[in-house]
């Protein structure tokens, strides 16, 4: 790939910079101090769920290398870092006792970082649900968003005003839907009514921690979450096809955004579904409660999709027709006749296709919906297939996809979107949930036997961006400054 978009463009000095990562990813340490198992640990331990049977229990040993990993954010000169902390470390259980090692090591990341001059943006939840909470529902179960409230209260008494940034939920629509119907996530359910309930109470979990949150530092502490607002078009301008992406806008994007900022769901939700469910885990008053302001929305953003009225490709889990291994159920619950369609263009590790001003859409959309709702990208990054070679990794498709992701930005920013931030995924390379360690994401490789880092040409352009705020040629790569 080489870079489509301009290089030179300049970024404010308030524009914030970082990198993002998650405990199950990069911790390790799975069965230290305390820390009992989450979903991830049981689902990476059953047999096929995760490539080559990787599982998150040493990862890339975060756990016992935070120095040197702030050391790294610091050369790099990143002003914040987006990084989430372990349910099941801090409350192993899920509830009742909380765990003074494990709290204990995330007021040491934090004032790791505060000491570097780097910002703390916390994600309450990146989907390691402690395991005896699976085991009541898990997030089919509304007491868990009563769970999760009392835990993020806890973690808001423990931190304080030391956090720049707390973020309830990472990616709500991969916990509901990737995890309880598709299954193709921990906790691996096929179970498309589950799976509305897990949306609801993931919703109302949302709420009920961000009030227990400023409840607890006070009513303006910044509030966010962080969605995967997919980019879905329609294959045509036909009907069907309008239709087609409309589905999937609505059970893939509205069952979030529309409850967390205006506190309704999507109409249309409840007849894609009425096979389904009547929506009566729905109780009066919890749309109030998902409802609260928000400093920042955080934005996933990775590739776009394109459909079609046409045959659903979902399966027995065998390849489909593309050679893609087809999920047992489609994570896309109520969407109808619904075939996604291959894309174009350049293609990533992940076999996501590459197309940056699919990013400057979403911005726009958004910013055009939510005038007075601030964005940030939370996530943003690809996947490549590194090695290190005499010290370096040149991993130029990775450059190119950054230079052209952050011109993006930039582009929709010029058309009026509030943007306020980028947090490029990852800082490391990590586990990559049912991939395991086989894509890699970092713009810091990672030996996985040794744990030895390496800053590759992804990190060194990065830094040079971050230091300069200024867009170089992918081309160009500079060293670090001593
Ligand atoms: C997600 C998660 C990350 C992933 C990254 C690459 O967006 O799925 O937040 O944990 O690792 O996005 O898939």
């Amino acid at each position: 790939m080489t870079t489509t978009l301009p290089s030179g463009r300049q970024f404010a000095p308030d524009f914030l910079w970082g990198s993002a990562t998650a405990s199950y990813q990069i911790e390790g340490a799975a069965h230290e101090d305390g820390r009992l198992p989450s979903i991830w640990d049981t689902f990476s331990r059953t047999p096929g769920k995760v490539l080559n049977g990787d599982t998150g229990d040493v990862a890339v040993d975060h756990y016992h290398r935070v120095p040197q990993d702030v050391a790294i954010m610091k050369k790099l000169g990143l002003q914040a870092y987006r990084f989430s902390i372990a349910w099941p470390r801090v409350q192993p259980t899920g509830s009742g006792e909380f765990n003074k090692l494990g709290l204990d090591f995330y007021v040491d990341l934090v004032d790791q970082l505060l000491a570097a001059g780097i910002k703390p943006v916390v994600t309450l939840y990146h989907w390691d649900l402690p395991q005896p909470l699976e085991d009541e529902g898990g997030w089919a179960n509304r007491e868990t968003a009563y769970l999760f409230a009392d835990y993020a209260r806890k973690v808001a008494e423990t931190l304080g005003d030391k956090v720049f940034l707390w973020t309830t939920l990472n990616e709500p629509w991969c916990s509901a839907f990737l995890g309880y119907a598709s299954g193709v996530h921990a906790p691996g359910v096929m179970d498309d009514e589950a799976a509305l309930k897990a949306v609801h109470h993931l919703n109302l979990a949302h709420g009920l921690a961000a009030r227990a949150i400023k409840d607890v530092l006070g009513q303006d502490t910044p509030i966010s979450i962080t969605l995967n607002t997919h980019v879905t078009r329609a294959a045509s301008d036909a009907p069907e096809d309008v239709e087609a992406k409309r589905q999937i806008d609505t059970i893939a994007n509205e069952v979030f955004l529309r409850p967390v900022v205006e506190g309704v769901y999507p109409p249309e939700v409840f007849a894609d579904t009425a096979h389904i469910t009547d929506w009566s885990f729905v109780q009066d008053g919890d749309l109030e409660l998902i409802q609260v302001p928000l400093e920042v929305l955080g934005i996933n953003y990775y590739s776009t999709g394109r459909v079609k009225r046409g045959v659903a490709a979902v399966g027995n889990g065998e390849p489909g027709p593309d050679g893609h291994k087809s999920a047992p159920h489609t994570p896309f619950v109520g969407a109808t006749n619904v075939e996604f369609l291959p894309q174009p263009g350049p293609h990533t590790a992940m076999d996501w296709n590459i197309e940056p001003l699919g990013l400057t859409e979403l911005l726009l959309d958004l910013s055009k919906r939510y005038p007075s709702l601030p964005l940030a990208i939370t996530e943003n990054g690809s996947a490549w297939y590194d090695t290190v070679v005499d010290g370096r990794v040149h991993d130029q498709e990775r450059v190119d996809y950054l230079h052209d992701h952050v011109e993006a930005v930039g582009q929709a920013m010029d058309a009026g979107a509030d943007v306020r931030g980028y947090f490029v995924w990852s800082l490391l390379d990590n586990f990559e949930w049912a991939y395991g360690y086989d894509r890699r994401f970092g713009v810091v490789h990672v030996d996985y036997d040794t744990q030895v880092r390496t800053i590759k040409d992804s990190g060194l352009w990065y830094a040079n961006l971050v230091a300069t705020r200024t867009i170089a040629p992918s081309t160009e790569i500079t060293p670090l400054a001593d």
